[in-house]
């Protein structure tokens, strides 16, 4: 075809010969570490989910049985296969597989319904679509069906076995109720022929999906010499080695738990990985214990009930040395109850798979780690803190953060007019939060300007789910706003200006759900009106509007 193979990556030349003399980029990519792993210590556990626990051999053995039976199956390098699959250890095997062939791996969430798949499917142009049969009581299998019908050019579909989770389930091949291949069927293919790694350290390695502050999701390409750097400075920043155990609690296709330092630069430092199915504490404290888990990553919401959970569920979390939390803001006042409730160090952790990540660290005093969310992880990493007016404020004064550096991208995946807005003509980031800095150089986040609910650390865009409220008949127009929320941090509500007969909310929530959308996208709240605040609704900026309904919802509570 005429397209070209892959997303192509530019970094302007003086900054990637920056990067590279700085060593920060190696010419490392996975599908060779992995087996420089596996060479080194073949027999050392490296994952673990459900009733598997695979040496790095076998982790190895299986990346290169996917890389042959994904390239038998006439996939090329440079080919996008969109990954939709929830904790299990094949989504591990899959991703490295991917990476072996030169393949790219686009990311989904478990929660990713229809409508998020077929965008990314089209947007990333995917040529297959690998998914789980089934989690947590929805059918992936359908989902790949109605992908098919939409799309095209998906011509592939592999399905992951059973999740191991369900007791006394294995990976042999089930009466299959739909005709997809099943990946497990890959697995026996012969890899051994097939090169530790198929690309070079400036290759696009995957697409990441962005949190979508305006519209649609964006594509994230992240190339294999950006990414590895973050997770060799984020294991050692995090005191990463042999003895890590990481439990991935939270789904692992998030930028967090896959990459600071995550299930990725676990591997990459030679621990192991333990994945559960559900983030639920009582699932995780039973494999704390089991495992001896050292270090996990959550974010508020979560830690909020690990904490409340912890002191009564009778399980030995003794072996917990760091929990890093991040996604979201997190207050001082449960920042300081970590260390007391659960023994072990709290990590704040502010990124963004964009780039830019910054980590309290380990030996910090309390003072920075309760109440900053970290410094850099980079001494490249630039940081820009300015005023409405585009002004660098003073120091200590808070402003709109922008960075640039050796692991922020420079631009979405094809897409101009996104572009435009989120990145200065000098190659500057523009983040959306606003922050202000410590004299240490740690940021503290005060808030953000764009208009996207941080809903237990799932971004929802409002625009996004303003359009889908306003293809119904009986809505006339839509604002969609995140107020406060106690649990959740923020939750969202959506203002309806009913057209005809008033829609019941439950109604109209059933609806936006069957639009085929991740389910924490459906408004936790629905309040109608008869109008916007004035007639000068219609003239002032959408922002505005959802900036006074906000003010007006705030008020009378
Ligand atoms: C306040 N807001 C935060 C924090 C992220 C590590 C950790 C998190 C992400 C992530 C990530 C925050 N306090 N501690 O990719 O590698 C908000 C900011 C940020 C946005 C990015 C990682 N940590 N945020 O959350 O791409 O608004 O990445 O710009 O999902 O989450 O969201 P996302």
């Amino acid at each position: 075809s005429a397209e070209p193979p892959h997303p192509i990556q530019i970094w302007p030349d003086d900054f990637a010969a920056r990067y590279r003399a700085a060593g920060h980029w190696r010419n490392e990519t996975f599908g060779a570490w992995l087996r420089e792993r596996a060479t080194a210590h073949p027999d050392r556990p490296a994952v673990i989910g459900g009733d598997q626990r695979w040496t790095y051999a076998e982790l190895d053995r299986r990346a290169g049985a996917l890389a042959a039976g994904f390239l038998d199956a006439g996939l090329q390098p440079g080919d996008r296969v969109l990954v939709h699959l929830p904790n299990v250890p094949d989504f591990i095997a899959v991703v490295m597989g991917l990476f072996r062939a030169g393949l790219i791996p686009v990311y989904a969430l478990p929660a990713h319904r229809i409508t998020e798949i077929e965008h990314f499917a089209q947007g990333s142009g995917a040529r297959a679509y690998v998914a789980a049969a089934a989690h947590a009581g929805f059918d992936y299998t359908a989902l790949a069906r109605e992908l098919q019908a939409r799309q095209a050019r998906v011509e592939h579909v592999w399905i992951a076995g059973p999740t191991a989770s369900t007791p006394g389930a294995t990976t042999a091949a089930e009466p299959a109720a739909d005709p997809f291949p099943r990946l497990s069927a890959l697995y026996a293919a012969d890899g051994s022929a097939v090169p530790a790694s198929a690309s070079q350290g400036s290759d696009v390695a995957f697409l990441q999906i962005s949190g979508g502050s305006t519209g649609l999701s964006k594509l994230i390409p992240r190339t294999h010499d950006d990414y590895i750097y973050t997770l060799r400075e984020s294991a050692r920043i995090c005191g990463l080695d042999a003895d890590t155990v990481f439990l991935g609690a939270l789904p692992i296709a998030h930028n967090f738990p896959m990459s600071s330092p995550g299930f990725l630069g676990t591997l990459y430092a030679g621990g192991r990985v333990v994945l559960s199915p559900s983030p639920d504490p009582e699932s995780c404290f039973a494999l704390v214990e089991r495992e001896r888990v050292t270090v996990t990553s959550l974010v508020p919401p979560l830690l909020l009930q690990w904490l409340d959970r912890a002191p009564a569920s009778g399980r030995d979390l003794g072996s917990l040395r760091a929990i890093q939390v991040g996604g979201a803001k997190l207050s001082a006042e449960i920042a300081r109850r970590v260390r007391p409730t659960l023994g072990a160090t709290l990590q704040q952790v502010f990124g963004m798979a964009e780039g830019l990540v910054n980590y309290t660290r380990l030996d910090d005093p309390d003072e920075l780690i309760i109440h900053t969310q970290g410094r850099p992880i980079s001494p490249d990493d630039e940081i820009l803190i300015l005023d409405d007016e585009g002004r660098p404020v003073e120091p200590g004064q808070t402003g709109h953060l922008l960075t640039r550096g050796p692991y922020t991208i420079r631009a979405y995946h094809d897409n101009p007019s996104a572009n435009a807005r989120a990145f200065t003509e000098d190659g500057y980031y523009r983040t959306g939060d606003v922050v202000r800095m410590t004299p240490e150089g740690y940021l503290e986040v005060q808030g953000r300007a764009g208009d996207h609910i941080n809903r237990a650390g799932e971004k929802i865009s409002a625009e996004e789910i303003e359009d889908h409220l306003l293809s119904h008949p009986q809505v006339f127009d839509a604002a969609v706003v995140s107020v406060p929320d106690e649990y959740l941090g923020e939750r969202s509500c959506a203002f309806i200006i009913p057209k005809g007969d008033r829609p019941r909310p439950a109604d109209l929530k059933r609806w936006i759900r069957a639009r085929g959308i991740a389910d924490f996208k459906v408004p936790d709240q629905i309040v109608f009106v008869d109008a916007f605040a004035s007639t000068a609704a219609m003239k002032i900026s959408r922002k505005a509007l959802r900036a006074q309904l906000r003010a007006q919802l705030l008020e009378q509570e």
